[in-house]
């Protein structure tokens, strides 16, 4: 008798060994295909799951599962890793920048877990001053005029230029300069057409007196302009006099040759005066430039006038006091909103984010300024800083994209974050997988943004925007938990920021509670009031979380590969911080080093 074969419980009839093999050719032609088209597009090259998860079931992380034609690659042979690039490692970190950087995992263009792709450094275009160092003067009136260049680059770097000081030695190597010396012309005439060819001998740009600045948003039309480094034609702006150009090489030559050439050059006073008026187009707009020249000065500043008339050096003290104050107000304008200082786990994490609190604390002060009450001359209008209103400074628990709030985030290493919501340092293995949320830091971060049901890839790539564009990076700055506050934040902002100043030492007359600022909580977290013990215990693990950074046992390695590795978007985005800032950090230096030479003293 003949086998009876069942299919889902039913008799069948006797199959043909023609017909089985068509079935199961179509079998494994439908396994193929679901294979093919199921598998997540991106598995990051990261550490592994498996050694961890042997015998128990566990779920993947969520990957979009729309299909896109990379799914594909998985079947290639392994592509090379991608050129390292010059400068791109700074300790324990890399990178790679790339237009790709929005890739939710790094690892899977970079190969390599450890090098995070950033965005193309953005092409700073030079502006120069001129300064002669030639002159004689004595040594109080160089620190004093040192102090003004050094916040005048300062200033110009955070927005996103290359300041470059100019002297007499670049001036040399213009093509005029022979010429000039035959005009026998009287000093400051000379002076200022020797700005001039030391700026034809740099080619395109934008020549800057010392005493402008600019003073706007980073995404103020007038300075996104100027840094795009393109300047077709040779331009002033009303009112700045030699205040600011902006013009191309052969515009420059063309002007420089027109002023040598006019036969009545000796009556000029200036460089402008010296050439016709159409050489110039004049720009009405200029909102974002401060010019502290020394008739602004005079006019709006008159104490400071009489100060620098009678004792140089300490005038120009007070005035560089004066133009730090200006640039910390006109920040402190831009963001009417306050400061927000993320604090995903509000219980917790008053330790770990205290450094990035007491950077709000300073931010919201009152700079030290000479004329409290006054205002930067673009901006007559601006609200000074009120010692009794400082600016708000709010905790909340995740990301708000609202315009006039500046944001300061901590971003921890998983293991930090799993240490600091136990509140305790032994994190085992059976606990991250049994017990931990997976990537708990960023799913907060972002959840009002994005919602609960989003998986890790999208919410890594908006972090990257957020952190990264050039959006991102005038409102908010993010900072690696486990890392000291760096020291050189000022040239992210471009003001001084202020360290010990008490805020309010003209807090008379006391207000009574009443009419005290309130600290301004966020309704859905409240500052967690820890108790001593609490915060005793967090600073221990704060210290424990930064050892652990620095060296690990065997078995502590492995938790931490457990970590990462069940966390991976968290990690991703710890690490995407760090290089991020160590690349700035790096760019800085770096400019520095190649400029030391000019700077002088
Ligand atoms: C970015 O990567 C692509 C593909 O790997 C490459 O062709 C391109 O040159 C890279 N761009 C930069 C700026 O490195
Ligand atoms: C990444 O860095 C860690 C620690 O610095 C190191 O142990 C690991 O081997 C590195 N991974 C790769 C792929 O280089
Ligand atoms: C935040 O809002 C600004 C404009 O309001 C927008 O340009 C920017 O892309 C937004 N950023 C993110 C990360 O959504
Ligand atoms: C700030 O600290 C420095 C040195 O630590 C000190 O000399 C200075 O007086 C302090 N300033 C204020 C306003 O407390
Ligand atoms: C800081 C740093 O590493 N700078 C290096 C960048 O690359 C140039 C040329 O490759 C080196 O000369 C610098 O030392």
């Amino acid at each position: 008798m003949p086998v009876q074969r069942t299919l889902f419980g039913r008799p069948i009839g006797p199959i043909h060994p023609r017909k089985l093999a068509i079935l199961l050719a179509s079998v494994a032609l439908f396994a193929l295909f679901s294979l093919l088209f199921t598998l997540p597009s991106s598995i990051p090259a990261g550490p592994s799951l498996s050694k961890f998860t042997a015998g128990h079931i566990i779920s993947l992380p969520k990957f979009p599962k729309a299909f896109s034609p990379n799914i594909l690659t998985v079947f290639r042979p392994a592509a090379h890793a991608p050129p390292v690039q010059k400068n791109s490692t700074s300790g324990d970190v890399s990178w790679y920048s790339n237009w790709s950087w929005l890739t939710p995992f790094s690892s899977s263009v970079t190969l390599d877990e450890n090098r995070s792709i950033l965005p193309p450094l953005r092409q700073r275009p030079p502006i120069y001053t001129y300064y002669d160092r030639t002159v004689k003067r004595d040594q109080e009136m160089k620190n004093a005029e040192d102090t003004l260049l050094f916040t005048w680059r300062r200033a110009w770097w955070a927005q996103g230029f290359k300041p470059i000081i100019l002297g007499p030695a670049e001036a040399v190597n213009s093509p005029f300069y022979a010429e000039l010396q035959m005009k026998n012309l009287e000093i400051p005439l000379k002076n200022a057409i020797m700005r001039w060819l030391a700026w034809e001998s740099m080619g395109n740009g934008i020549l800057c007196e010392t005493l402008v600045f600019p003073m706007g948003d980073q995404t103020d039309h007038l300075l996104a302009y100027l840094r795009r480094g393109e300047y077709p034609k040779l331009a002033r702006f009303d009112k700045l006099g030699r205040g600011l150009f902006t013009g191309s090489k052969t515009d420059v030559m063309a002007a420089i040759k027109q002023a040598l050439a006019n036969p009545e050059l000796k009556l000029a006073k200036d460089f402008i005066s010296a050439v016709d008026a159409k050489t110039f187009y004049i720009d009405p707009e200029h909102g974002s430039l401060a010019y502290y020249s020394e008739s602004v000065v005079k006019e709006r500043y008159g104490k400071l006038a009489a100060e620098i008339s009678q004792d140089g050096p300490n005038g120009l003290i007070t005035l560089n006091k004066l133009i730090n104050a200006h640039m910390h107000v006109t920040w402190q304008n831009m963001f009417p909103k306050g400061i927000a200082v993320l604090k995903p786990k509000p219980k917790h994490m008053n330790t770990l984010v205290e450094p990035a609190h007491k950077l709000a604390e300073f931010l919201a002060y009152c700079p030290e300024s000479p004329l409290p009450a006054s205002c930067p001359p673009n901006h007559q209008r601006c609200s000074p800083c009120v010692s009794t209103t400082p600016m708000v400074t709010t905790t909340p628990y995740t990301y708000r994209n609202t315009t006039g709030l500046y944001t300061i985030g901590t971003v921890p290493h998983p293991y930090t974050m799993a240490v600091f919501t136990q509140l305790r340092s032994n994190i085992d293995i059976p606990w991250i997988r049994r017990v931990s949320n997976r990537d708990e830091w960023l799913s907060t971060i972002t959840k009002e943004l994005l919602g609960n049901g989003v998986s890790g890839a999208p919410r890594i790539s908006k972090f990257k925007e957020i952190v990264a564009s050039p959006h991102g990076t005038s409102h908010t700055l993010w900072i690696p938990a486990e890392k000291d506050m760096a020291t050189d934040l000022g040239w992210t902002f471009g003001f001084t920021i202020p360290r010990n100043a008490t805020n309010g030492h003209s807090e008379t007359p006391v207000p009574g509670p009443e009419r005290r600022p309130i600290p301004v909580q966020d309704a859905m977290n409240g500052l967690a009031p820890s108790n001593p013990e609490e915060i005793e215990k967090e600073m221990a693990l704060m210290t424990i979380a930064k050892e652990f950074g620095k060296a690990r046992t065997e078995s502590e390695e492995k938790v931490k590969n457990a970590l990462e590795a069940w966390n991976l978007a968290d990690t991703e985005a710890w690490r995407f911080v760090r290089a991020f800032m160590a690349r700035q950090k790096m760019e800085r230096e770096q400019w520095e080093e190649e400029e030391k030479a000019f700077l002088g003293g």
